[in-house]
């Protein structure tokens, strides 16, 4: 069991779901939820320690990890795909130096770190089914770049001074607690939103966009049991291609009226958010995840659909 567990990046999509989860496997006071701008307030602050810290001042963070005796750091603080195209230089700095403060950190004081890729992490000559775990790396986004970077700088600093660090390709992830940080994928949560409270939605990608997806309660488990892996099973360590469905925006809508028979969707493309989407995979290849460490989806698109309009409809009434 991991002795003391920082989870930056913890009032995001990821960060928000796996930070309960961590408390509730772990045992909440072991689990230290860092924010960025804003002291942390509901849940998070209430069931667990939190504290602020922008992960591109090292020194801030360093003293974060050796005054907590942090052990473990789920490094989620990162910029996302549209907004990281839209500020280029901004996410270059919180995607890569944020990820070499926590590495130095790691180095420093022996902790074992999770650091998540993304599908983004491929780009144009990658194959785009059954895309393999090792692969032509190419992206033609900033973020991808970053994400590359990221996993080579990880697997570097394993060679170089035995950091244990480990990650997964996440693929576009959905659900019901907190919305997207500004992604390409942020349509198929979106969309379950406006289903709800309009009936319709514009979709920002076209119709056919096929892409890999996950539900978030498998995205958290997919991190806990990597981390919890015994490291002698491993032959990859920081980029383990993870998928759990692939669909297309109409496909989507098309579950979604399983349950809401009224629901309609139009297409009113962003050319950025299409672009970057018709550079990545319609479908990854997982079996090394699954190889080396069991890793297996629960959710598909009629049961994620299903649990996603029932938890989202009671959590808007409560709102
Ligand atoms: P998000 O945008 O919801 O959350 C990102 C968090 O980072 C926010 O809490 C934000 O406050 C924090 N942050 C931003 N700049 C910071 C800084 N300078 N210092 C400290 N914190 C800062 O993102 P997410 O969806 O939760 O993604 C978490 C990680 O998982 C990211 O690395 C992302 O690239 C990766 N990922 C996400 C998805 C997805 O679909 N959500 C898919 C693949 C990979
Ligand atoms: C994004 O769309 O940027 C993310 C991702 C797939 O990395 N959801």
């Amino acid at each position: 069991m991991p002795d003391k567990i920082l989870v930056t990046g913890a009032t995001g999509q990821i960060g928000a779901e796996l930070t309960l989860a961590l408390r509730e496997r772990y045992g909440a006071d072991r689990v230290v939820a860092v924010g960025h701008r804003r002291e942390l307030s509901g849940e998070l602050a209430q069931t667990g320690p939190c504290c602020r810290v922008d992960v591109r001042d090292a020194a801030a963070l360093d003293a974060t990890v050796s005054g907590q005796r942090i052990t473990v750091i789920y490094h989620l603080a990162a910029l996302l795909s549209a907004v990281a195209e839209a500020r280029p230089m901004l996410a270059w700095d919180i995607n890569m130096n944020g990820l070499l403060n926590v590495l130095e950190s790691a180095r420093k004081h022996g902790c074992q770190v999770f650091f998540p890729s993304s599908v983004a992490a491929f780009g144009p000559g990658t194959p785009v089914f059954d895309t393999p775990q090792d692969t032509v790396q190419h992206p033609a986004t900033i973020y991808g770049i970053t994400k590359v970077a990221g996993e080579l700088l990880c697997d570097y600093y394993h060679r170089r001074y035995g950091v244990d660090a480990r990650g997964v390709r996440y693929p576009g992830l959905i659900s019901n607690r907190v919305p997207p940080g500004g992604g390409t994928t942020d349509y198929a949560v979106d969309i379950f939103y406006a289903a709800i409270e309009q009936r319709h939605y514009d979709c920002f990608l076209r119709a056919d966009t096929q892409l890999d997806m996950m539900y978030m309660p498998d995205a958290i488990a997919a991190a806990i049991r990597l981390m919890e892996t015994d490291a002698g099973r491993l032959t990859h360590r920081s980029g383990f291609n993870v998928t759990a469905m692939n669909f297309t925006p109409a496909q989507l809508a098309a579950a979604i009226r399983q349950h809401l028979p009224d629901f309609t969707i139009d297409y009113a493309i962003d050319p950025l958010r299409q672009a970057i989407a018709d550079s990545w995979p319609r479908h990854m290849d997982d079996s090394a995840a699954r190889a080396e460490w069991g890793w297996q989806p629960r959710f598909d698109l009629p049961s994620m659909t299903a649990d996603m309009l029932a938890h989202l409809a009671a959590r808007l009434r409560r709102a």
